[in-house]
């Protein structure tokens, strides 16, 4: 069997794993698997090696980023430009050269302390848009082993690419795995036409790309939970939190400009405009814990949120009925779970998502018997999956989500249970050992397919 490295912005802990990533990976590295992350230590003289860290089922090795690369590399190229990028928001991008040499430089350097320790047998697989580039840099240091890599968020269509003045560069980084894997088949479709575009480029058949004698497959592998542990876990979380008198519609995002968030507090307010009846019957609870805090743009989305929940709040409240209860921590994921369970309506409406696990997280939490409704953009990649159950909306389309609300909270319980049941069908299904199945099968076939070939004679 062979070793499996995985690269990633973030480190797993010691500790059991809570969910996410880790646990979607634990299985295929409990063979004396490697996992390489970032410390969250910043450092004045980066080391040479990675630093091996104790406890875990695996090893787990981390390097440190100097607070220049902090800037330009985590919050600037990963975090201001290619982020905004690939979350159609051009507009927000910073686009200073430094911020790109860092992100080459902080790859280069990764990709050196990793060849140091990979073994012949190793399958590397490189997680999300930190390093887009780790692969061209270990296979310019001679790394012949396979290399996969996975996209967590959505791939920018030709247009949005095209504001990248070094998208053939981006290119060639692409080409340099052996496997680029995406989240939903939009992205696939998204990532083949930008590469048309690039200089010297030919599009093979059935999703593989060559680019200067280098073949990449590129191919859609929806990211998924495990629908039993989180359910379980649901069954047996507290539910304290909830307001029992009124019907909850949850909200669970991370603070970020792409989770559609103030559209989806003015679609509430539009909501109880529109249904006065509804006064001191609903309730919106939306949890959004801050990140990113040192990016401008991010600064900007808190301060518009808290106007327009102190705006919506103030307009309609009575002495005992608060409509938003707007709460800017993180809760932890049994707590989570019981809210989900006991929410009527779960509201997932980014702009741009690459899947959005809430919207999985959700739908595994309820109660079968007497579930609530899912409301999920059209824009998350989780709609590809989940279109039959949920009830898709435009999230720039205010009215639309306020109906669709009101809807969701009128809905009999026969069509709610038909609608949970063929989301869960689809989880169940497609599950987090699916996921990492799928991959790495793909990849193992994608790099042999590669291998020059033995002649028979
Ligand atoms: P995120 O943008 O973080 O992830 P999402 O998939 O919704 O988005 O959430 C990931 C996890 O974080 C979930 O398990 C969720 O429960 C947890 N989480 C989110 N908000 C939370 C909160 N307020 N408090 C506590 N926990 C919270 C990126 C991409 C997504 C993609 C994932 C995985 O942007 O599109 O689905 O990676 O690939």
């Amino acid at each position: 069997m062979s070793r499996l490295v995985v690269v990633s912005n973030r480190l797993p802990s010691g500790s059991t794993p809570s969910g996410g990533l880790v646990v979607a990976l634990q299985d295929a590295l409990a063979d004396g698997g490697l996992w390489v992350g970032n410390s969250n230590k910043l450092t004045d003289t980066p080391a040479d090696r990675l630093t091996r860290h104790e406890g875990g089922k695996f090893t787990r090795m981390s390097f440190d980023l100097t607070e220049e690369e902090q800037r330009d590399f985590y919050l600037g190229y990963s975090n201001s430009v290619l982020w905004p990028l690939c979350h159609d928001r051009v507009d927000l991008m910073e686009l200073l050269p430094q911020y790109l040499e860092s992100y080459r430089a902080v790859n280069k350097r990764i990709a050196k302390m990793i060849a140091r320790e990979l073994q012949p047998g190793d399958r590397i697989w490189v997680q999300d848009y930190h390093f887009l580039s780790l692969g061209h840099e270990l296979r310019q240091l001679g790394v012949t082993q396979p290399i996969g890599f996975f996209l967590h968020i959505p791939f920018p269509g030709p247009n949005a690419f095209a504001a990248l003045s070094h998208g053939q560069e981006v290119c060639r980084w692409i080409a340099a795995f052996d496997l680029f894997g995406l989240q939903a088949r939009r992205d696939v479709s998204a990532c083949l036409q930008v590469f048309r575009t690039a200089k010297g480029a030919e599009l093979l058949l059935n999703g593989r790309m060559k680019l200067e004698d280098k073949i990449v497959q590129v191919a859609s592998f929806p990211i998924a939970i495990d629908p039993e542990e989180f359910a379980r876990t649901a069954r047996n979380a507290p539910t304290a939190g909830l307001d029992d008198a009124a019907a909850t519609i949850i909200g669970v995002d991370r603070l970020d400009y792409s989770k559609g968030l103030p559209q989806r507090f003015r679609a509430y307010g539009h909501l109880l405009d529109a249904h006065p009846e509804l006064s001191g019957q609903v309730a919106l609870l939306q949890i959004a814990p801050p990140t990113r805090e040192a990016v401008k743009a991010y600064q900007d989305i808190r301060d518009e949120l808290e106007q327009l929940s102190g705006h919506i709040n103030g307009a309609h409240a009575t002495l005992d009925w608060t409509p938003i209860r707007y709460i800017h921590r993180s809760v932890p994921r049994e707590r989570l779970a019981g809210l989900y369970r006991g929410a009527r309506v779960g509201l997932v409406t980014p702009l741009a998502d690459g899947m959005n696990l809430v919207a999985k997280e959700y739908v595994a939490a309820q109660d079968a018997d007497d579930p609530g409704v899912l409301i999920l953009s059209k824009f998350a990649g989780a709609a590809e999956q989940l279109f039959n159950g949920a009830l898709i909306v435009n999230p720039h389309d205010i009215a639309e989500m306020a109906e669709a609300m009101n809807q969701a909270l009128n809905m009999p319980l026969g069509e709610r249970r038909e609608r949970h049941q063929s989301m869960r069908r689809v989880l169940l299904d497609k599950d987090v050992a699916w996921w990492r199945e799928q991959f790495l099968t793909a990849l193992s076939a994608s790099w042999q397919s590669s291998q020059p070939q033995m002649d028979p004679a």
